[in-house]
């Protein structure tokens, strides 16, 4: 193993991070096995977030990476437009058979970004071939995180993720989040107040009218915002008013979609079905960057009425469906189905549920939320200064062998599917020592 630190860590600017905090103080991990990572200097850190989401399966697995090198050596490389090679097909078929029914047509991706942005342009492509083109309206809510490039931030509900970016998308608008602390606070699963907060898309519909809304789209369950559960009802509520409208739902389940929810997404999980989702991260249980908007069948004939010999969507990238991803993706759903992980998440979640829970009291917590293998412990910011008492916590749990999640003042705990439950009592107990140890 190759535990050199580099001597230089200027070069790589890093995404969403404090570079220069860190590079005083660098956190680098090396190898990956099971639940856990190792340290440059042989420490062995459990991950308590499956990677960043991702990592359902958990690390090192060998069906993984022997099929990547297989597929590496046997075709590196081909383009999907207008000639292809047959493993993206193949995952394609298997990864519309695990999804709700009409969810049928792949069209992939190389993340999560780039998964919301092409949903986002079908959307609009759609009602324009549908002899509807006034419907350019596009509809997020607030709190709500559909990754970093321009569509996603426009349709997303982060300030800091928004505020120096311009104009951004034009013709956006956004519904409220669900999170209230007064009715909420210490919910297990979903929680029973907030329903009716899907109602106020009958009010955009009503300000903007329906004939200028294309899509809403919303995390079925918001991740990166804090472990946001869907109240009971509330997915319903927005299919409703949706289909009633003529509004298409896109679901992003980049985080909920493998398992992280006890079943292979959201929309099975919930029995909500949108028109369209968007997946990435356990598609090849992070092992090579792949994502993909999926496209009810509804959606998808009105493109397959375009004239003989037409391209039916002007939009793609060099590696949609790169042979080596998705010969990864094929390997991490055929570990997913023999090992029946969506179903031992399933299993897991009320241990975990009560572990989590177990840390109500701990100091600094106002709130704890859960459902499937995901959690968030919401912290009081201390003084006027957020997020910095959750970065404290997060270091001093890493110190302490666990790599946890912090976005603002919200803890998030994803640990992969196959953690045993001595694995959650450990990053609890970390959790909870080093809630204690911050001040
Ligand atoms: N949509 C959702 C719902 C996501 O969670 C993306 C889109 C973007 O995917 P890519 O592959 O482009 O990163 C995501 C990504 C966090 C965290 O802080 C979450 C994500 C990414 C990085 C950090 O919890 N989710
Ligand atoms: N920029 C240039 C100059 C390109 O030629 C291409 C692709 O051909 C792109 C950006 C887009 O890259 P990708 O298809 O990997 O998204």
């Amino acid at each position: 193993m190759d535990t050199a630190i580099p001597n230089d860590l200027e070069a790589f600017w890093m995404p969403f991070s404090p570079n220069r905090a860190f590079k005083a103080d660098p956190r680098l991990v090396v190898k990956g096995q099971g639940v856990h990572y190792w340290t440059t200097d042989g420490r062995r850190i459990l991950d308590g977030v499956s990677g960043l989401w991702c990592v359902n399966a958990g690390h090192g697995r060998p069906e993984i990476a022997e099929a990547i090198s297989a597929q590496a050596l046997a075709l590196d490389y081909a383009p999907s437009y207008q000639v292809a090679h047959p493993k993206a097909f193949e995952l394609a078929n298997r990864v519309s058979a695990m999804m709700p029914g009409g969810l049928d047509h792949v069209f992939f991706t190389n993340s999560g970004s780039e998964a919301v942005d092409s949903a986002l342009k079908i959307t609009l492509a759609y009602h324009k071939a549908n002899g509807q083109a006034s419907r350019t309206k596009l509809i997020g809510r607030s709190r709500g995180f559909h990754g970093a490039g321009f569509g996603g931030i426009s349709v997303g509900g982060m300030q800091a993720n928004r505020k120096d970016y311009g104009n951004l998308l034009s013709d956006i608008d956004h519904l409220p989040h669900t999170h209230s602390l007064e009715h909420n606070a210490f919910s297990k699963g979903q929680p029973e107040w907030g329903a009716h907060l899907a109602g106020a898309l009958e009010d955009l519909v009503y300000l903007h009218g329906a004939e200028t809304i294309a899509a809403v789209i919303v995390e079925p369950m918001a991740g990166s915002t804090g472990v946001l559960v869907p109240p009971v009802g509330y997915l319903e509520r927005l299919r409703e008013i949706c289909t009633r409208h003529g509004i298409l739902l896109i679901f992003d389940e980049v985080i909920t979609a493998f398992g992280r929810l006890g079943a292979g997404s959201a929309a099975e999980r919930f029995g909500v079905t949108p028109d369209l989702m968007c997946i990435a991260k356990g598609l090849t249980n992070a092992t090579v960057p792949m994502g993909a908007a999926i496209v009810h069948d509804d959606v998808h004939a009105v493109f397959m009425d375009a004239p003989d010999g037409a391209t039916e969507l002007y939009h793609g990238y060099t590696y949609s469906g790169h042979p080596v991803a998705s010969a990864a993706g094929l390997a991490a759903l055929d570990i997913y189905a023999r090992e029946g992980l969506f179903q031992r998440a399933a299993d897991l979640a009320p241990y975990f549920e009560d572990a989590v829970h177990g840390l109500r009291g701990c100091p600094h917590v106002i709130d704890i939320r859960n459902i499937g293998l995901a959690a968030g412990i919401e912290l009081e910011p201390r003084g006027g200064v957020p997020s910095k008492r959750a970065h404290e916590v997060f270091v001093e749990a890493f110190k302490s062998g666990a790599l946890i999640r912090y976005t603002g003042d919200v803890l998030a705990l994803s640990p992969p599917l196959i953690a045993e439950k001595d694995h959650i009592d450990q990053v609890a107990a970390i959790v909870k020592s080093a809630l204690e140890a911050v001040d």
